[in-house]
């Protein structure tokens, strides 16, 4: 005990000195299930003489193996089936391993016995407690990676200035209110509809663009607008935005919305006003005036689950769908290619009140003399 003392001592101060993190032990016992009298054996004492853990000189880049070789005491072991201990990482580890001894003591295998354990946090000390008739621990090989190389710093140019760190700027914001016909509970609609959230998309064109040409791409921002179902709240049974963030935009502009099922519309001006124009500011957010779509687009229907769908038209194709494909019963078979289209208030079914919705769409059209939606 006293020599286990002074040797711990020593390997610890060995530790400190060198600056190695002990991390881990590994202790060896042994058992002797085939003691057998017929190899001439009087006891079974099977205990390692000396434990050698040596680390993979590649640990650092293949993954840490340390390779432990266990020399046994030769002369009373029989069978013997020994179990290493060790830590990886600080979790407990064990490995087995047999050392069959054969009747001719002097074969080496007799007193000799090799195993490999591996980890990825193989560090620090490795060896044997004493433990049944004793063992002892030989060596410590502290896994070592090399030190990490410092760059050399090399003479780079020095830029002409201070290097300006591009910083997000204040957003644009938007406010948007939008009257869906039927979906929403103002003015008789629906007031629960399936979908109180929907999707918009904002079409930013420079003053002097026309948005029904259809070589100008406009600048694009989307959001979503939310049913206020606060009876008393003055947007009651609109959908709204108070500050849909348009980014960055900075600038004047003409302005149109589109939302799935309803043709896009231009924001119109108040009175007096005829550059049809708003002003955008970042930092700042532009009222857009109270806007009501127009209902029907339902046709083509959306090429992917819950995709976009509608080509700005509402025309006999958008007629066909809602009341020959999706109409009462066939909402739920395959002739309805765009249920969500046609259920035009969003109560979950098709019928006359989707209809009559459709019927009144296509009457004020007629009075405009067209089909399609604001710059179509
Ligand atoms: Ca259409
Ligand atoms: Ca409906």
């Amino acid at each position: 005990m006293k020599k286990i003392l002074i040797f711990s001592i020593v390997s610890f101060s060995f530790i400190a000195v060198f600056g190695y993190v002990l991390l881990n032990q590994s202790f060896a016992t042994g058992y002797c299930p085939g003691y057998s009298a017929s190899k001439g054996i009087a006891q079974c004492y099977c205990y390692p003489l000396s434990v050698t853990a040596t680390n993979d000189t590649n640990a650092c880049t293949n993954g840490k193996t340390t390779s432990v070789t266990v020399n046994w005491n030769g002369a009373n072991c029989a069978y013997c089936t020994y179990t290493l201990h060790w830590t990886d990482n600080g979790a407990s580890k064990t490995t087995n391993w047999t050392n069959s001894c054969p009747d001719n003591k002097s074969d080496p295998a007799y007193a000799n016995n090799q195993t490999t354990i591996t980890g990825t946090d193989i560090t620090g000390s490795i060896g044997v407690a004493p433990l049944n008739q004793g063992s002892q621990i030989t060596s410590d090989t502290p896994n070592q990676c090399p030190a990490p190389t410092t760059p050399t710093p090399t003479n780079s140019p020095t830029p002409a200035g201070p290097t300006a760190t591009p910083t997000p700027g204040p957003h644009t914001k938007a406010k948007v209110v939008l009257l869906l016909p039927a979906v929403g509970g103002k003015n008789g609609g629906n007031a629960s509809p399936g979908r109180p959230t929907r999707n918009v998309t904002l079409y930013f064109y420079q003053a002097d663009q026309d948005p029904s040409d259809p070589s100008i791409t406009p600048i694009t921002r989307t959001g979503t607008v939310h049913l206020d179902t606060t009876t008393g709240s003055g947007t009651y049974g609109y959908f709204i935005n108070t500050t849909l963030d348009i980014g960055g935009l900075n600038g004047t502009y003409k302005v149109l919305v589109k939302s799935n099922q309803y043709l896009r519309k231009q924001f119109v001006p108040k009175t007096g006003d005829n550059s049809q124009t708003y002003v955008f500011t970042p930092g700042q957010t532009t009222v857009l005036p109270t806007i009501t779509l127009l209902a029907g687009d339902i046709v083509p229907p959306p090429t992917t689950a819950g995709g976009d769908y509608g080509d700005n038209t509402i025309d006999i194709s958008d007629y066909n769908m809602l009341a020959r494909g999706c109409y009462g019963g066939k909402a739920t078979t395959s002739s309805c290619a765009n249920k969500e289209g046609a259920d035009l208030n969003d109560d979950g079914k098709v019928d006359g009140i989707d209809y009559n919705i459709l019927i009144r769409t296509f009457n004020i059209l007629a009075n405009q003399g067209t089909q399609g939606g604001d710059g179509e």
